[in-house]
């Protein structure tokens, strides 16, 4: 039960004081509109009166708790709230006040008032008093999205939590409820839009859009609509040749205009308020525009056109690049392709196309540089591009908390127009004005009782929420509310779960692959250490150690000339080998294994530390989850439990293999003279 209900607990509360201070506030409660959002908020409310106070609240047109929008003038006046303070707030935010012991709850919108109805109810979860609250908030960013990547069959694509709460079988869901509790879930932590089925678009997949599964895609678009969830739809950019039996699905041929066309009038009369789609095409053996000799301006043109007398949105994924390189030839860097397809086709894009673009030019590793897609693109809507499963981060065994990761990238100094063009600046849509932008990103989660297979990768999905809503809060504010919203207010619990969490990136760094060179995983599944899985295969992933070094040559002078994809500050930074962040290091250049790094330990001697202590590291991650034992449910105790001892195997194999890998290829021994399994 308490897995499954995530941050939205809503525990009895048995301090007589503090039950009769919020009492007092949500015994009376009016709301004006029972619209399907403000049904949400009433199931919402009473939910969680119910739960906190064994009673319910009384609806009623004089209240103590008022909740209304700022169509209602008379009532904003009759509290003392002026229009200047609303006109500060974006459609989706909102004023909470109390006075002479009343509340009252103003959205800018019905969505505003969803988003400060939640936010009420975490203030009254954290024990946080009422008395004299004003508080005024508003999104930052203009879509926060998810991107689900479960497939009808009921897997999930890169899904460590079971399967689809979506689909099963070869069908739409009927279990609503799981759904409606989704949504909620969403919609606490201001989530408004979602795509609800994997990027990588085959087969019945391709059907999602026709008369087979329209109805069913309606009322699960219903269901997030009611949360102020926005439905997307991933489409196969082949879908005129495999739905319309055209022989073409060439952007510039008129039959295909016309095939979109009609398919997108068919999608909107079942749901007026369809979001649009999420493409990826001519990646990893999706169709695309390359195919009729088109770019991918002419491909997301072809559908903005379609969709936009509906105000639809076409996200075009900028994960392009040639699987099938030929990997002897060095001069190949797949880092560089994004950047390649797209820059040149910056401002040839609608206005209802945005660009979703990975946070880093590879694929979700450890670390990477921010993509110099951001900046360099000037007249493109864009959206930022993370991922909450952790394909190459544990995958929901070992444990990772990710908000510090995305921290970084959003704070990430692109330099283009000078200091502070920050990532965070180009996707809330101020430094370029840019119409719509962002922060989309693959979920974790799925049918197993606490979403997320592991408990406490429940934090990513809060703090992606809470994150994309103000990019000024920091990893551990965020933190912490989800500590105390999820397992309460013992200060045991809050201060060794946080250390917990703040240390595991760092840790899970440490015994993978630190100083930015990433990969060596299992190939396809991508979970474990295969130093040289991927290194003489054509996805253009490689580490290049040789017995005098490794890394990645990305210079401007013997290397593939990566580094100029970043505005001039940034490229000579990173191209200097005395300049270029450690943490980054094997990124950018190919050194030997007796290169220095500034904390004067050479390389080698660094990975066979770091190796060392991830190890050591997660054993204290082991013992001090031990620690808890007496403050948390059997359930998620046991959940953690079983995982971090898979988090130790994992780890302790990395260990073992890229150190004795290193040490047969440099010959270098370890200072300390620890055990290698040579
Ligand atoms: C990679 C995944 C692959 C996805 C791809 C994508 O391994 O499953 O389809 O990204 O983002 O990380 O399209």
């Amino acid at each position: 039960e308490q897995a499954y209900r995530c941050w939205l607990q809503y525990e009895t509360i048995l301090n007589k004081q503090e039950e009769a201070h919020y009492w007092s506030y949500v015994q009376t409660i009016s709301l004006q509109k029972e619209t399907l959002i403000g049904q949400a908020i009433k199931r919402e409310l009473n939910l969680a009166v119910e739960s906190m106070f064994g009673k319910t609240s009384t609806w009623q047109e004089d209240a103590q708790l008022v909740l209304t929008t700022v169509a209602d003038k008379a009532r904003l006046r009759k509290h003392g709230i002026n229009q200047e303070e609303i006109a500060e707030l974006n459609e989706e935010g909102y004023i909470i006040k109390e006075k002479d012991n009343q509340l009252i709850v103003v959205g800018a919108s019905e969505k505003g008032l969803l988003y400060g109805v939640f936010h009420l109810l975490r203030l009254i979860s954290q024990k946080q008093s009422l008395t004299d609250l004003t508080i005024q908030d508003a999104p930052q960013n203009q879509i926060r999205m998810l991107n689900q990547w479960d497939n009808i069959d009921g897997s999930i694509e890169r899904g460590y939590s079971g399967q689809s709460i979506f689909y099963s079988n070869g069908t739409v869901t009927t279990d609503e409820k799981r759904l409606t509790d989704y949504a909620r879930l969403l919609a606490s932590v201001g989530i408004n839009a979602i795509s609800i089925n994997n990027v990588n678009v085959w087969k019945e997949e391709t059907h999602l859009i026709s008369e087979r599964y329209l109805t069913d895609v309606q009322r699960l678009e219903e269901i997030f609509q009611s949360y102020g969830v926005t439905v997307y739809l991933s489409i196969n950019f082949a879908s005129p040749i495999e739905l319309g039996h055209l022989d073409t699905a060439d952007p510039l041929d008129a039959g295909v205009q016309q095939w979109w066309k009609e398919k997108v009038a068919e999608i909107y009369s079942y749901m007026p308020r369809f979001g649009g789609f999420v493409v990826k095409a001519d990646s990893e053996h999706r169709p695309g525009p390359f195919t009729y000799e088109r770019d991918h301006a002419d491909g997301a043109n072809l559908l903005a056109d379609a969709l936009s007398p509906y105000n639809g949105m076409v996200i075009w994924r900028c994960f392009v690049y040639n699987c099938m390189q030929d990997w002897r030839d060095r001069k190949t860097d797949r880092a560089r392709a994004a950047y390649d397809h797209f820059v040149p086709l910056d401002g040839r894009f609608r206005d209802n196309v945005v660009l979703q673009i990975k946070n880093g030019p590879m694929d979700f590793q450890v670390r990477e540089p921010v993509s110099p897609l951001f900046g360099a693109l000037q007249q493109t809507n864009q959206l930022l591009e993370f991922q909450i499963t952790q394909e190459y981060l544990g995958q929901q065994k070992d444990l990772c908390y990710l908000v510090p990761m995305w921290k970084e990238v959003l704070q990430f100094d692109t330099k283009v127009q000078g200091e502070g063009s920050t990532v965070q600046s180009i996707v809330n849509g101020s430094l370029y004005q840019a119409k719509i932008s962002g922060i989309a990103a693959v979920a974790n989660s799925g049918d197993e009782q606490s979403w997320t297979g592991h408990t406490l990768a429940q934090a990513n999905l809060f703090g992606y929420g809470r994150l994309t809503w103000n990019a000024d809060l920091t990893a551990e504010e965020i933190l912490h509310e989800w500590i105390v919203l999820t397992f309460g207010h013992e200060e045991k619990l809050k201060r060794v779960l946080s250390e917990m969490l703040l240390a595991s990136w760092s840790i899970y760094e440490n015994y993978t692959t630190p100083l930015g060179i990433g990969w060596m995983v299992n190939p396809n599944h991508h979970y474990g250490v295969n130093v040289d899985g991927y290194e003489y295969s054509r996805w253009g992933t490689y580490h290049f150690a040789d017995r005098e070094g490794l890394g990645v040559d990305r210079t401007r002078e013997s290397g593939t000339a990566f580094v100029d994809q970043y505005a001039k500050e940034n490229a000579d930074r990173f191209n200097a080998l005395d300049q270029c962040p450690d943490d980054l290091l094997l990124f950018f250049h190919h050194v030997p294994y007796t290169h220095r790094l500034k904390n004067g330990k050479t390389v080698i001697q660094h990975y066979y530390d770091s190796h060392f202590e991830g190890v050591t590291d997660v054993e204290w991650l082991i013992s001090e989850w031990q620690s808890l034992k007496s403050l948390i449910d059997p359930y998620r105790y046991k959940n953690v439990a079983e995982r971090l001892q898979l988090q130790l195997s994992n780890a302790r194999e990395w260990r073992d293999q890229v150190n004795t890998y290193f040490l047969r290829k440099s010959g270098i021994p370890d200072a300390d003279g620890r055990k290698m399994y040579e």
